[in-house]
């Protein structure tokens, strides 16, 4: 399988409770290498923009009011097979259906407040990584 990178986000519910290190234990206990990492806060449009894929659905304003609640950790992570393996570590979206051991059933409150975002294609990881990294930026 091939070295792959996926973008990731710490949520605000995670890093409200302290969260980045124990998350970010877990990402790196399952082989995959944080190479770019940065604490911000997203504006709208910035959120807007992240999730406009969403943006007919009935939750989408709430997704982005929570969003930019508070402070948010985006990572670059890499490693083999990265984007399918970021999504086994993070979980099911609905934390009561997450596997026992991952991110979401450790750590997320609900199926909105979830902790992370894992990219969930190569496509998909390649634009997300763009909106809030550049190459100078990611250090592997
Ligand atoms: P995932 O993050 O597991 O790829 P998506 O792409 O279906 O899940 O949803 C994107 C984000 O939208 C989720 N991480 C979650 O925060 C939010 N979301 C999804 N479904 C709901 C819902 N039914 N109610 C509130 N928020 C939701």
């Amino acid at each position: 399988m091939a070295t792959e990178r996926t973008f990731s986000i710490i949520k605000p519910d995670a890093t409200a409770r302290n969260l980045t290190g124990a998350v970010n234990a877990l990402i790196e206990k399952a082989g995959l290498r944080i190479v770019a990492q940065k604490r911000i806060r997203m504006t709208r449009e910035q959120a807007e923009t992240f999730y406009a894929v969403h943006k007919a659905r009935p939750f989408f304003g709430e997704l982005v009011d929570f969003m930019t609640s508070g402070p948010v950790v985006v990572q670059v992570l890499e490693g083999e097979g990265a984007i399918a393996k970021y999504r086994d570590v993070m979980g099911a979206t609905d934390p009561s259906k997450a596997a026992e051991g991952t991110i979401r059933k450790v750590h997320a409150k609900s199926i909105g407040e979830n902790s992370v975002h894992g990219s969930d294609a190569p496509e998909t990881a390649a634009i997300e990584i763009a909106q809030f990294f550049s190459g100078n930026e990611i250090v592997g």
